[in-house]
């Protein structure tokens, strides 16, 4: 069986870029696949948190991923911070790292930008720890949307240098990249992805916006020249849209393309705002339920962690007798 594990920031409330990049590829999976999916409190504090937000967040992920179809039974489900053994060998994996690579890493480019100095060090140092997520488990695939990419590539490099140094220690992860909406855009701008910390929230869906916001920040959504509802090349922005409304409604883009043949781009954004309404109302009213049991989230994620702990540990013993610092 394959191993596959993947998580989200609680950065923010998640949409539906991060919901079809990484949440439904891992439900698919469940069953077939030996699957880990942990919610990375320690990489949403590489930016600034409100704590009391951060907490909301957790529980928030947690609701969403049950929600979605994750099941505890099949998919080890579990926080970050409550496994040590992460960052333990996140710093490991620093001392492997160099900081070449580190700042050749896209998404520290684009997040830092216009800081200058004043970032975070842990923003820069993010991919290792993502690293270390990814290795402790022996993860052979990790479902990730393209943004991610560079980031699954950089714990290969760091697992190939290791076994290279110590010896056969981890497993090669292959990133696992879905072919439609591994990077859907920003609803605002056809050159920047969809992100739960973009400045303005007619960037993105979130999974929790109601009828009346998702209908204003389609009809708001940027489009190309033109008036025909088709993708091309040459046509980012209605590529984007198509894309959303196929993936919330299970039809084709050529389907949706020909269904609304002689339509302006108001009446298509009409109907893919209704589609995406119609998709997200059993979804938000599952995730409600969720979070209305505060207790039993949090039962889910400790019951996860006592799982993720045994295996996470076993993989730790071999890292410190490998590179020297256990005694016995
Ligand atoms: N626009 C996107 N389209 C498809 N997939 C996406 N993902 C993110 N944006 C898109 C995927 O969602 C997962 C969540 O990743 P993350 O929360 O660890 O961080 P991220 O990639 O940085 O996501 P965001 O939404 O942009 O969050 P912020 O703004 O907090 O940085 C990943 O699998 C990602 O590829």
């Amino acid at each position: 069986m394959t191993r596959v594990l993947t998580g989200l920031q609680p950065s923010g409330l998640l949409h539906i870029g991060n919901y079809f990049g990484a949440v439904e590829p891992m439900v698919r999976l469940q069953g077939e696949s030996e699957m880990f999916m942990f919610i990375p409190d320690y990489h949403a504090i590489t930016v600034p948190q409100k704590p009391a937000e951060l907490r909301r967040n957790i529980l928030f992920a947690t609701a969403v991923y049950l929600a979605a179809g994750i099941d505890p039974k099949k998919t080890v489900l579990f926080q970050q911070s409550a496994v040590s053994q992460h960052t333990e060998l996140g710093w490991i994996l620093n001392c492997i790292a160099k900081m070449g690579e580190l700042g050749r890493m896209t998404q520290f480019k684009d997040k830092s930008t216009g800081k200058g100095e004043n970032v975070s060090v842990g923003l820069f140092d993010y991919p290792v720890l993502m690293a270390a997520d990814i290795l402790l488990y022996d993860t052979q695939a990790v479902p990730v949307g393209a943004d991610q990419k560079q980031h699954v590539e950089l714990a290969r490099d760091l697992a190939i240098r290791f076994n290279k140094t110590f010896g056969d220690t981890f497993v090669v992860p292959e990133p696992l990249i879905r072919k439609e909406g591994a990077r859907l855009m920003g609803l605002d701008s056809t050159e920047k992805k969809m992100s739960k910390s973009a400045a303005s929230p007619k960037n993105y869906i979130s999974l929790m916006d109601d009828a009346a916001a998702v209908e204003k920040k389609i009809k708001a959504a940027v489009t190309d020249s033109g008036t025909e509802v088709k993708a091309g090349p040459n046509r980012p922005a209605l590529t984007n849209l198509l894309t959303i409304f196929s993936l919330v409604s299970g039809k084709t883009v050529a389907e949706l393309e020909k269904n609304h043949e002689g339509k302006e781009y108001g009446a298509f954004k009409t109907d893919l705002a209704e589609a995406v309404n119609a998709w997200s109302a059993p979804l938000q009213m599952k995730i409600r339920e969720l979070l209305a049991d505060e207790a039993a989230l949090v039962a889910v994620l400790k019951a996860g962690a006592e799982k993720a702990r045994v295996v996470a540990e076993k993989k730790m013993q071999a890292v410190r007798t490998k590179i020297g610092v256990a005694l016995t």
